[in-house]
């Protein structure tokens, strides 16, 4: 199967991120997905009632912009269009014209997206992987997927969703790499200001010591297979 440009497939799926070796944070006994930002009132989806919401599956590679791809994941959950055209659309501040998508996660993780980059059909809150519920290596409980944008994108460990009509002031815990603001895949949209295919070497440099600090023993802690 085709990569996206300057990707290179990688066996099995590693956990991967800023959160480097620290353990996952724990799930609550009721963990809820806070929803906020330009609307009339805040409000809280209990992640238990996305089994009630129309369910949707996909399959999906995964591309991390540090270089590397995991492939053929199936991912179940709830389309992120379904959620906002169904919850966040109707309560809406009157005449807001959303343009900026925050996704927050328990370990204190924020990614920021245009909100057309998240409302296309293969955008889940995800809460299955692989036939199974999430585990805490790939976001437990629910974690956004967006197969076409970058893994940075794709926050783990989701507990709130921020709607904005304007590009929102977010700490960016990738800063010294600089994200692209869109981050999709199949423009190589690696870094703010330089071509994708320039920062390559760099960001591909640091797969080995992130995959090695953000390993947990088991699966992740595979022998390396980068250089
Ligand atoms: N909450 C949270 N989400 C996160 C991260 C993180 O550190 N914390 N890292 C991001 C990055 S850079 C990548 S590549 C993917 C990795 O997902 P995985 O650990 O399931 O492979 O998660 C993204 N989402
Ligand atoms: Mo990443």
């Amino acid at each position: 199967m085709k990569l996206p440009p300057g990707q290179r497939a990688v066996d099995g799926f590693p956990r991967f991120g800023t959160h480097l070796h620290h353990p996952p944070p724990p799930v609550p006994d009721d963990p809820v997905i806070a929803v906020g930002g330009a609307l009339a009132e805040e409000f809280t989806l209990p992640v238990a009632g996305l089994a009630d919401l129309p369910r949707c599956e996909i399959e999906a590679d995964f591309h991390c912009v540090a270089g590397w791809s995991a492939t053929g994941l199936r991912w179940a959950g709830v389309a992120f269009e379904t959620l906002y055209r169904g919850r966040v659309e109707p309560r809406l501040r009157p005449g807001a014209a959303i343009s900026h998508v925050v996704f927050e996660g328990l370990d204190g993780y924020r990614s920021v997206t245009l909100l057309e980059d998240v409302l296309t059909a293969d955008v889940l809150i995800a809460d299955r992987l692989d036939g199974r519920p999430l585990d805490g290596d790939h976001g437990a409980p629910v974690r956004l997927v967006s197969p076409a944008q970058y893994g940075f994108v794709n926050t783990k460990h989701l507990c709130r969703i921020e709607f904005h009509t304007a590009p929102p002031r977010v700490t960016d815990r990738w800063s010294p790499l600089a994200a692209h603001r869109r981050a999709r895949v199949w423009e190589e949209e690696r870094h703010l200001y330089l071509p994708g295919r320039i920062v390559r070497p760099v960001y591909r440099s640091l797969i080995g010591p992130i995959r090695r600090l953000s390993a947990r023993g088991g699966s992740a802690n595979r022998p390396e297979r980068y250089s």
